[in-house]
């Protein structure tokens, strides 16, 4: 399949292939922050949905087991030894994974970054969710729909480096004092995506700030890991989780009170994209501002100047409709 596609590209392409192992899959590594992360898993659905479609194409889904960039660097090292034809990473680190993915390239295998990006130098596109401005708008805006009077919040992130949390919260932070004066942002914290962490950082904020209003976590591991501390403590009604979650994990917390709604896009989609475009850089299709790259039942993409691209506005769940999503993702 993937010779008969390369051979009617040209002549010069096809001669480098025939000389290489022929009749061989196309390998795509799905790159992710940390195994053993619901929103990755299901973004791994995704991309075996996507891989299944184009057919002929093996997904390598791999990631450390904590979230770091040292130990995304080891895993990408050892995709650079099996020769993989491309690499979709969702990084823990804009700048740390750098100089691994540009060796990466260097050997002729196609990068790009999905979920949390790296840094220009280090991939070939960039895909976001949704627009970065609105995700940071809307987590502050699903604390503060449930605060008409104002009060005391709290982020509680993933890892410090990351760079899709970051943006969010640098966004957050810009619409905070003219699109929502009487929200007082009291601190940021990091759960670096570990349950027992981010459970530590959630007992951390109740104890040091007595009129904690909401809790909000960008992040689908820590909003859960916030929500049972908030239960367990018998905080229901005085502290508001929200977030962005993932209504499988999260839907027994709005159905017990701990929160009022969260926020996501479909990881699902999200992963099965990440495949589309790397495939289509594997065809040969050049990443640069303006391109348009189809990605099947999801749609398409353009790049901006920054050669990244975004994916659809963000979805609420609330009491009316998590009960449906928690059955997809
Ligand atoms: C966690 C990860 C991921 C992020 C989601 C919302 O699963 O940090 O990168 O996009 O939350």
């Amino acid at each position: 399949m993937k010779l008969f596609k390369t051979l009617a590209l040209s002549t010069a392409i096809a001669a480098v292939v025939l000389a290489g192992p022929a009749f061989s899959a196309e390998r795509i590594a799905l790159v992710v922050k940390s195994l053993g992360n619901g929103f990755f898993d299901a973004a791994a659905k995704g991309a075996e949905e996507a891989a299944k479609e184009i057919g002929d194409i093996e997904i390598i889904y791999t990631g450390p087991t904590s979230a770091t960039a040292e130990g995304q660097i080891d895993i990408v090292n050892s995709l650079i030894a099996q020769q993989v034809d491309a690499i979709a990473i969702s990084s823990n680190d804009p700048d740390a994974l750098v100089p691994v993915l540009k060796k990466a390239m260097d050997r002729g295998i196609n990068v790009l970054s999905w979920d949390s990006g790296v840094a220009q130098d280090g991939r070939m596109l960039h895909l976001n969710p949704s627009d970065t401005g609105l995700i940071g708008e809307t987590i502050i805006k699903l604390a503060a729909d449930y605060l008409p009077e104002g009060g005391d919040v709290a982020i509680l992130s993933a890892s410090s480096t990351a760079t899709n949390q970051n943006a969010w919260i640098e966004a957050a932070k810009q619409a905070l004092p003219e699109k929502f004066p009487n929200i007082n942002l009291v601190a940021v914290v990091y759960g670096d995506d570990d349950s027992v962490k981010s459970t530590n950082e959630a007992k951390g904020l109740i104890a040091s700030y007595p009129n904690l209003k909401a809790i909000i976590a960008p992040t689908t591991v820590g909003v859960v890991a916030a929500a049972q501390v908030v239960t367990d403590m018998g905080l229901i009604g005085k502290i508001n989780v929200t977030g962005l979650a993932l209504p499988s994990e999260f839907k027994q917390f709005i159905d017990n009170g701990a929160s009022k709604a969260v926020a996501l896009w479909n990881p699902i989609d999200l992963g099965y994209s990440a495949v589309q475009l790397a495939h289509q850089l594997d065809q040969g299709k050049k990443a640069e501002p303006g391109a348009t790259f189809t990605i099947g039942h999801v749609g398409e993409v353009t790049l901006d100047d920054t050669n990244s691209a975004a994916m659809a506005a963000p979805f609420t769940f609330d009491a009316s409709n998590i009960e449906e999503f928690s059955k997809i993702y």
